[in-house]
């Protein structure tokens, strides 16, 4: 009876161990800027912050952001869903409100209007989570017929140094930004473990 006990235990606990090395791993999450709230197809709203999946994106100076939904007035780019730009002045930062630390994956941008339609250099700056600072310089196809045709958007993808990273600051202007992938590191996912006896006994 003893016996059968502690090999009941020994399975149980190796099941625990299983799910926490689960749960360790990485986590991808992809921000589509579809809301919510939705963005209503033609529109775009002048906004000062956007949160989606726990990050927030806010403007660095008073002339905020742009939030740009499908189908967009005249001259700016379209990819049949909403996203961000801050027009001719902004500046952009994106941090996770919880402070996690997170690897910048890849991004999708496109020019800002088919008025300004020249190739554009995003400068892309990573705060690191020891104080380091990582840069990069992003320049687009200069490609752009908004609704028409043409694939106004391109992805770009970021090397291991963007890694660990606290927060994003985009100083340049006259761009549009959409489907940002970053990865969240080494944090544990909120998971439950279930026990065959008990039902859940962690959350
Ligand atoms: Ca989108
Ligand atoms: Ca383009």
């Amino acid at each position: 009876m003893r016996g059968r006990c502690i090999i009941s235990l020994a399975a149980c606990f190796a099941s625990l161990l299983a799910s926490a090395a689960m749960c360790d791993g990485q986590e991808q999450i992809h921000i589509t800027f579809d809301g919510p709230p939705p963005q209503p197809p033609g529109s775009s709203y002048v906004i000062q912050r956007y949160d989606e999946a726990g990050m927030s994106f806010s403007s660095m100076n008073t002339f905020g952001l742009a939030r740009v939904g499908s189908n967009p007035p005249t001259g700016l780019p379209d990819n049949g869903t909403a996203y961000l730009d801050t027009g001719l002045r902004g500046k952009l930062m994106f941090r996770f409100t919880n402070g996690a630390t997170f690897d910048l994956i890849s991004v999708d941008l496109a020019e800002y209007s088919t008025v300004v339609p020249d190739a554009r250099t995003v400068h892309f700056v990573g705060y690191r989570f020891d104080g380091s600072v990582v840069t990069r310089d992003i320049t687009t196809d200069g490609l752009i017929d908004g609704t028409g045709p043409i694939k106004d958007f391109q992805t770009f993808y970021f090397g291991p140094e963007f890694s660990g990273l606290n927060r994003v600051e985009i100083p340049t202007y006259g761009w549009s930004l959409d489907n940002l992938v970053v990865e969240v590191a080494g944090q544990a996912r909120i998971v439950t473990i279930q026990s065959p006896a008990h039902g859940s006994v962690l959350a």
